[in-house]
């Protein structure tokens, strides 16, 4: 074991504050709420000391946002939101490295991913929405379709800056204003993009950002004066929204869990497919709501394709978030790491066998090393719950009709792999697929062009591509 701590000139790069505030009416104020320490996951040690909302300070935000929703950006024209919501993208990639930065050691990610995932993929994001914001007539939904009005949105911790871009970005081409909640273990990329939006000039009220927990979630999500609420999260709060919002005619999308199936035909480049898995559970350390945790692997391979993973798991480097050869960094919290270690814990209680990488981890820090179980049954917890860790349950299958069972024999339904030669056998198990993103002979890969959302627990409605717009316009 070993001990690691950052290179002090990376709080310099990210530009760490001792304190942050939050965003309200164009200001960043105080909050009314006890302060929160976000603390960096690799270290244990408080990064800063973020404001939080009370229940005055949502009533003040959702009353500036929709002020400014009928005074100006509700009525703009979308040729003149586009050259905001441009500028906005513009300015994410000119401050990329500083938002990697902060973000790996608030999220504990490695930052090879949000150098080259989490960042660019944001500013991706409000690119292609500023693009639609003078083009609405021609997204389908009839001419001239209407914003909804105030968005509540809330995200998680995952991906931070990402999340919060994927609510904003269609929010704010369509129309609409918003108050933003960030996940209370992730709020520094989130106020770090309040900045942007300050220097972008955005009109004050038209977004407002208000750390907390999820008592501001629940403050936000019911205030009257909300008009769509859209978020990420867990199945479990997701329900608690859903049931909140019952009876009161507010539109409403839910991006919840996922258990996704990643199905290797016997067929299918072997090694490329073991990439494929690596990526489908170990990226963002297996905080990914598509994440692939379920490996459904054809009986005639196998022990190959075991074996290839095991050898291949081994050499991925697990610690320092910030240094560019780590493979996976650290568990966002205390908390999820004591989730993923109950999880694991019964997956050999029930029998399945549990490998585990050899890699050294370090001493101090939030940190759980690839687990992969094989010998896994349809009926064991870590076969049907979401883990949301680097832990990949192994299961076998002779046929496709047994494989597309197996992978939809699941509450959830946001995501599923496909690897073979055939490409008659993806359209067909595509097809049989009850998931809303179905990857062939690829995995984790996201783009704004492409709707995002599940079947069943795993939620409704789209993010990203031109369905993603139907959540923000009155159709
Ligand atoms: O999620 P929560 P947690 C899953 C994953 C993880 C588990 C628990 O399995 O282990 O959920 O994570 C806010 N009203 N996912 O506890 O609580 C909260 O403050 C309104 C999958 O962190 O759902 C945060 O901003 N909001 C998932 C956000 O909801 C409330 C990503 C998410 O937190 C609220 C995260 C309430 N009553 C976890 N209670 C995915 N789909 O990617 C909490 N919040």
């Amino acid at each position: 074991n070993w001990e690691y701590a950052p290179a002090p000139e990376s709080r310099a790069i990210a530009n760490l504050k001792p304190n942050y505030q939050m965003f309200v009416d164009g200001q960043f104020v105080d909050g009314g709420g006890e302060p929160l320490k976000s603390i960096n996951p690799a270290t244990e040690e408080v990064l800063a000391e973020v404001a939080t909302a009370n229940a005055e300070d949502v009533d003040r935000a959702v009353k500036a946002a929709r002020r400014a929703y009928d005074k100006v950006w509700g009525k703009m024209p979308g040729a003149e939101r586009a050259k905001y919501i441009f500028r906005i993208a513009r300015m994410i990639a000119e401050r990329s490295r500083e938002l990697a930065v902060l973000e790996s050691l608030d999220n504990g990610k490695p930052i090879k991913e949000s150098r080259d995932s989490d960042v660019p993929i944001a500013a991706a994001h409000f690119f292609y929405h500023a693009g639609w914001a003078d083009k609405l007539d021609y997204a389908g939904y009839g001419p001239d379709p209407k914003p909804l009005g105030v968005a509540g949105q809330v995200i998680p911790w995952n991906f931070p800056l990402l999340m919060a871009a994927w609510k904003l970005a269609p929010a704010l081409a369509c129309g609409n204003t918003v108050v933003l909640k960030p996940a209370e273990t992730t709020p520094l990329t989130a106020l770090v993009l309040a900045e942007i939006i300050r220097d972008a000039d955005l009109p004050p009220g038209v977004v407002n950002i208000l750390p907390g927990a999820g008592d501001v979630g629940a403050t936000l999500t019911t205030h009257p004066g909300i008009d769509k609420v859209a978020f990420t999260g867990s199945t479990e709060v997701g329900k608690l929204i859903q049931r909140s919002l019952a009876g009161t005619g507010r539109k409403l999308t839910l991006e919840l869990g996922g258990k996704a199936a990643n199905i290797v035909f016997d067929d299918a480049p072997l090694d490329q497919a073991v990439e494929g898995i690596v990526n489908g559970i170990f990226f963002n350390q297996g905080h990914v709501c598509c994440a692939g945790s379920r490996l459904l692997v054809q009986e005639s391979v196998a022990d190959e394709v075991l074996e290839k993973l095991r050898h291949r798991v081994s050499t991925l480097r697990v610690g320092d978030p910030l240094d560019k050869n780590t493979d996976v960094g650290a568990i966002n919290s205390a908390e999820q790491l004591a989730k993923i270690r109950e999880l694991s814990a019964s997956g050999e209680e029930e029998g399945a066998e549990r490998w585990t990488s050899p890699c050294p981890l370090p001493d101090k820090g939030f940190f759980f090393a690839p687990t992969v179980f094989s010998q896994v049954s349809q009926s064991m917890r870590i076969a049907r719950e979401e883990i949301f860790g680097p832990v990949l349950s192994v299961l076998t299958f002779r046929t496709p009709d047994e494989a597309v069972a197996k992978a939809n024999n699941t509450p959830y339904g946001l995501s599923a792999g496909i690897w073979t030669d055939k490409g008659s056998r993806i359209l067909w198990m595509a097809n049989k697929m009850r998931a809303g993103v179905v990857w062939a002979n690829t995995f984790n890969r996201f783009d704004p062009t492409a709707p995002f959302g599940g079947y069943q627990e795993s939620g409704f409605g789209r993010e990203g591509g031109r369905a993603g717009l139907e959540a923000y316009l009155d159709v």
